[in-house]
């Protein structure tokens, strides 16, 4: 056979390029850039050769594991569907539904088979016990969505491609290629923006890789951002700056918000923030003053303590500058398949509380920081059982090591993962579905998020293996068999709803259906299409009471007495504490990518970042191993002197620690790094939207010889 060429959508990150992928023999021999893709046009980063290396991958599982006396056991798929739901039956008759756990990890997103099936495994599960990788990443983006604008999905993304002024607080996106705003090729895109005279601004505790590109770059203190963002909306009402335009219809709360920021001057706040009061007037000033700007904030504004609070800001400051849903601001995609559902109030918010700390149920999830303590506290509501879903918590959510406790101690746990890794060891169970090259993909949750209007469908490269099931023929599966109507014994043969026909209907029902697009449009087009530019849709698009924005919700009002306080007797840190922030790395991807050989050769990247004054206070040189210490454990790792990172500030990649028993990762666990997680906090929490406060936790770092 000659070599052949296919063509798919990257679905290792929110970026989407479109790949080339030469192959012959059912084996691949290259992965570039698809040029003809219209969004992406050619751009990959170094994670896509990734694909390859997991389609390899003798350590990826193929087949169903049993954990028996004498170690793990494959099974047939029929076998392991009947004894999972079994399990999980006698769990909820004994327990009741919600002693039963889910946690869906971040690769959920990335696969529409999981996104589309999953939901009616838990619809059949009954559970209210339901936690994710969101209360880790971006409960604050949603929150503020459902506050502003009526629901939590409806995420304004800056307009790249249009705008003049870029301020960015919290994301590194020349490395993390963007999140919460699908942009393929930032650099390009970034560049573009320089070149039509406008100006990128970062903002961050660290001198970032996209801060190294940027035209301004200003350290702040971690956790602080709140405190900035508040005096740039009061620099603008103060020296009158806001300008609504054609918002201004629809929008209410001006004076209740230009009365709740008025006490947050740039001279109050500069001390906590580390910024001078200029540079906070003059942030305000260059965005408003630009022809077309926006704010952007991402993972370092959203998990802090005021991390609802940022991202309300965030959105204001582009209201108040009229900036919101015009091109080169903050604007809403028009997705071709649109999972927003009906137009009714949204109310998933509080509806229950978490049994042992009391933290409020928010769309339908608890915070994943609860998680361990509601599995290790005794009494009524105990969890008892587990199912994990494309996640690895032990390493991903805070204070990940009593999590791992935790799991030792289960009635039940089963996991539904590719590879048996720190989390899934505890499992009785793991399933393992047809992944990555195997499957066909369509980016349900990432085309709604991008700063341009495509469409993409990818036909699986390779067939599944032999024997091998489909994530959705998993959950399918699963949920025929622990419905109310499931037979007690083995099921009849399950007849799976296929992801295919609801992509399909999704499209022919969609916003572009009358235009013909389909999922055989979509296949007539193996490089996608393109849609357009964003166009504005507000006001109808909101899903508000009379569709109008309240500037100034109760909710956040309320919390700014969180803030308030916290400025007014700011936490103390000890002697000779530093704040610990997170790091990404460009050929690193969360915990789940470092058994990929073509990624992980080279440098140790799991590395302790900090100022050389912080180390020669504590007299340590380059390369030398330290012990890190917070409130919660203690980990060891070589630093690394770099005048980017702010004095005071500390940072290091989550993600690592493959060294734990019992894991199948070859390559992984040859590579040293601990977890970040065995020192953040779980009692750290953003209290208004329940997500983990992981930047900026106090910690000692020493010589590791001390
Ligand atoms: N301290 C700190 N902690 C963090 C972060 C941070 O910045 N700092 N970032 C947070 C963020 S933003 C996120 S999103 C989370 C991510 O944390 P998690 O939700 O744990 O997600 P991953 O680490 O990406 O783990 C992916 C898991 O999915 C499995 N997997 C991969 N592909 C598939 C598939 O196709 N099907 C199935 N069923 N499984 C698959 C992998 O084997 C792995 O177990 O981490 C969070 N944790
Ligand atoms: N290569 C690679 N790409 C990835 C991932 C990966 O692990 N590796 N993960 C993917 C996932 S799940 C996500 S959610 C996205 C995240 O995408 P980004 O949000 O772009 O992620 P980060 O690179 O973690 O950027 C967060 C930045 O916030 C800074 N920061 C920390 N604390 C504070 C603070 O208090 N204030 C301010 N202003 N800044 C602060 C950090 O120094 C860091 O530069 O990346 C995705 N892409
Ligand atoms: S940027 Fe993201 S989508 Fe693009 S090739 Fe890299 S991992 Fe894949
Ligand atoms: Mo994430």
């Amino acid at each position: 056979m000659d070599v052949q060429t296919h063509y798919r959508a990257c679905n290792l990150c929110e970026a989407i390029c479109g790949l080339e992928i030469k192959h012959q023999h059912g084996r691949v021999l290259s992965i570039a850039g698809d040029r003809q893709d219209p969004f992406s046009r050619g751009h990959i980063c170094p994670k896509a050769v990734g694909l390859q290396d997991i389609y390899e991958d003798p350590n990826r599982l193929r087949r169903p594991l049993k954990r028996t006396a004498a170690g793990w056991a494959e099974i047939g798929w029929e076998q392991a569907l009947d004894e999972v739901a079994a399990r999980l039956r006698a769990v909820r008759a004994q327990h009741g539904p919600h002693a039963t756990a889910w946690y869906a990890g971040n690769p959920s997103v990335h696969n529409s088979g999981t996104q589309l099936a999953a939901p009616g495994f838990l619809r059949a599960l009954g559970s209210r016990s339901l936690f994710s990788a969101s209360s880790v990443d971006q409960l604050p983006h949603h929150f503020a969505a459902w506050q502003l604008f009526g629901h939590p999905l409806l995420l304004p993304v800056p307009d790249l491609d249009r705008t003049d002024h870029w301020l960015i607080l919290g994301g590194n996106p020349l490395v993390s290629n963007g999140s919460l705003m699908t942009a393929p090729d930032v650099a390009t895109r970034l560049r573009a923006i320089q070149a039509r005279g406008g100006k990128v601004v970062v903002v961050d505790p660290r001198r970032t890789e996209t801060a190294a590109r940027a035209d301004a770059h200003h350290f702040i203190r971690p956790g602080t951002d709140v405190f900035l963002l508040l005096a740039m909306a009061q620099v603008l009402f103060a020296d009158d700056l806001v300008h609504l335009g054609r918002l201004a219809d629809f929008t209410d709360g001006l004076g209740a918000l230009a009365a709740a920021v008025a006490g947050f001057t740039p001279e109050r706040v500069a001390a906590t923030t580390g910024l001078e009061a200029a540079t906070i007037r003059q942030l305000a000033r260059e965005l408003a003053a630009a022809e077309r700007g926006v704010c952007y904030g991402r993972v370092g504004v959203s998990v802090q303590e005021f991390g609802g609070l940022c991202l309300w800001l965030v959105s204001v400051l582009n209201i108040l500058t009229g900036r919101l849903d015009a091109p080169g601001g903050a604007m809403f995609a028009t997705p071709a398949l649109d999972v927003l559902g009906k137009p009714q109030a949204y109310d998933r918010h509080d509806r229950f509380r978490s049994r042992v700390r009391g933290a409020a149920e928010f769309m339908g999830e608890l915070p994943v920081a609860c998680l361990a303590e509601e599995m290790l506290t005794p009494g009524p509501g105990q969890l008892r059982a587990l199912v994990t879903s494309c996640g690895n918590p032990v390493l991903s959510t805070p204070n990940g090591r009593q999590l791992d406790a935790a799991l030792a101690g289960l009635e039940f746990m089963v996991s539904v993962d590719i590879y048996l890794n720190e989390t899934t060891r505890h499992a009785h169970y793991i399933l393992p579905p047809a992944t990555g090259l195997e499957t066909a993909h369509y980016d349900v949750a990432f085309h709604a998020l991008a700063i341009r209007n495509t469409a993409r469908y990818s036909e699986p490269l390779f067939a599944k293996g032999d024997g091998a099931r489909y994530d959705w023929e998993i959950f399918e599966g699963l949920r025929q068999r622990l419905g109310p109507d499931a037979p007690a014994g083995p099921a009849a043969a399950p007849v799976p709803e296929n992801p295919e026909a609801k992509i399909d209907l999704g499209l022919r029902y969609g916003a572009y259906g009358q235009q013909g697009l389909s999922l055989d449009a979509l296949r007539a087009a193996p490089h996608g299409v393109d849609l357009g530019p964003l166009q504005p849709r507000l006001p109808q698009a909101l899903r508000t009471a009379g569709q109008r924005i309240d500037l100034a919700p109760p909710l956040f009002l309320a919390d700014l007495g969180r803030a308030r306080g916290a400025l007014a007797a700011p936490p103390a840190l000890a002697a000779g504490q530093l704040l610990l922030v997170g790091r990404r790395e460009l050929r690193s991807n969360n915990s789940w990518m470092h058994n990929a050989p073509r990624l992980v050769k080279g440098r140790n990247r799991c590395t302790l970042h900090l100022h050389p004054a912080d180390a020669a206070a504590r007299h340590l040189a380059e390369g030398q191993l330290v012990r890190v210490r917070s409130r919660v454990g203690t980990v060891e790792l070589p630093v690394e002197l770099t005048e980017n990172m702010m004095p005071g500030v500390a940072s290091m990649p989550h993600g690592y620690d493959h060294q734990r028993p019992g894991t199948r990762l070859d390559v992984a666990a040859r590579h040293p790094g601990p977890s970040l997680n065995d020192l953040t906090d779980e009692t750290r929490l953003d209290a208004l939207t329940g997500n983990a406060a992981l930047s900026g936790v106090p910690v000692w770092v020493e010589s590791a010889g001390a």
